[in-house]
């Protein structure tokens, strides 16, 4: 009686701390309100599931209790049962995983007439580049990277020359304008996770990653690197701040290009001389 009591009191629990959690999520601040609905829809089914399962282990421990004079019996096959569940099985998992393809489509799939802002990801800090009038981001690698030049643009390509860099500061976007992401690490695999946002992805070495959001509230909004990337990590942080249009304009106005960083590195003979240019 105590265990059956216990396995109740568990699955009675659950929910009421479910619904009762000070732990809940923080007020959403984009467009992806799809991403909220999917994981209610998840912890629908995940709870029902729980709840039934705990429910009907109490109810056979009650039903099935020891008794003078009676023996169970041994049943290890059933065919009909197993199809039943195979059945029922399928069907839960295609009701978890289904929503969550609809959702993915629509989180990579850019509405025309979107900015663009990369992300660039390395141990442990964050940086941002804007296209400048242009409105195009120039050529990149790793293999430029140096003090002078920590982002690794090509200092070949007339494309980078406009463009905004920076460099572990804050981020500024204007609130209601639908934004692209393209992610980019120029060391090892890290996660852009802005929890408002509810929007998270890897970056990943060699590769460019993206997605898509429309800030909807004004704001500043932590960054936290999600993906364990070394001794830095819980340090690997920085904002996302959402400006209305002036304030935005303000912001950007104070931002240096490419161009006039490289100028500046040059001035202040800082930049390194031939033979220290970093390996092709
Ligand atoms: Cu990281």
């Amino acid at each position: 009686m105590p265990v059956v009591l216990m396995l109740v009191l568990l699955a009675a629990g659950s929910v009421a701390f479910h619904f009762a959690s000070p732990w809940w999520w923080t007020p959403i601040a984009s467009n992806w309100r799809y991403i909220d609905d999917t994981i209610i829809i998840t912890f629908w089914i995940t709870g029902v599931v729980f709840t039934a399962v705990v429910l009907f282990m109490a109810y056979c421990v009650y039903r099935f209790r020891h008794r003078e004079g009676r023996r169970a019996a041994y049943e290890p096959e059933s065919r009909k049962l197993e199809l039943w569940l195979a059945i029922v099985t399928a069907l839960g998992v295609a009701a978890l995983l289904t929503p969550g393809l609809f959702v993915w489509r629509q989180f990579v799939t850019v509405p025309n007439g979107t900015s663009v802002v990369e992300i660039i990801g390395q141990q442990w800090q964050w940086s941002f580049r804007l296209p400048g009038k242009s409105g195009r981001l120039g050529a990149s690698d790793t293999s430029y990277v140096s003090p002078d030049n920590p982002l690794g643009l090509d200092p070949n390509d007339p494309a980078g020359q406009d463009n905004v860099l920076i460099v572990g500061d804050d981020l500024h976007l204007p609130v209601g304008k639908p934004v692209k992401v393209l992610l980019r690490s120029i060391d090892v695999v890290h996660d852009f996770y802005v929890p408002e946002f509810r929007a998270k992805m890897d970056l990943m070495p060699g590769l460019v990653t993206y997605f898509w959001f429309t800030p909807t509230r004004i704001g500043t909004f932590e960054i936290f690197c999600a993906g364990f990337c070394g001794v830095g990590h819980p340090q690997m942080r920085s904002n996302v701040v959402v400006d209305n249009e002036s304030d935005y304009q303000a912001w950007l106005q104070k931002q240096r290009t490419f161009a006039q960083a490289q100028k500046a590195e040059a001035a202040s003979g800082k930049r390194a001389s031939a033979d220290e240019s970093p390996i092709r």
